[in-house]
């Protein structure tokens, strides 16, 4: 499991894209911790820093949300990274929370048909 950038390459070696997904389909099954997605903090910052879909050539910025009551908190002012959570992290259903980019998760990649 890699962390968020190796992530991004690992994705993009399959000719696909992180995810923007709202929610882990349930036949991926779910991973421990989570999943990881394309969204960040558009400058890595807290507080009022927008949420991004990161590509490799764009910001696109993050219009619907599915954040966990209480997510973003920016804990410890270094969880810049959006991941997808699972039924087995926090006994939540997927749904998302902000994290440390070097946290190691499982990319979820997706591509175009
Ligand atoms: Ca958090």
């Amino acid at each position: 499991m890699p962390h968020r950038v190796f992530a991004m390459l690992y994705c993009h070696v399959l000719a696909a894209k992180l995810t923007r997904a709202c929610a882990v389909p349930a036949f991926l099954g779910y991973a421990y911790s989570g999943y990881w997605t394309c969204g960040q903090r558009q400058s890595l910052l807290c507080g009022a820093d927008p949420w991004v879909w990161k590509t490799r050539t764009m910001n696109i910025p993050v219009s619907y949300t599915n954040w966990v009551t209480g997510q973003p908190n920016c804990q410890n002012q270094n969880e810049m990274c959006l991941h997808l959570t699972t039924p087995t992290y926090l006994g939540i259903g997927t749904q998302w929370a902000d994290i440390n980019c070097a946290w190691l998760l499982c990319p979820m990649c997706e591509m175009s048909l």
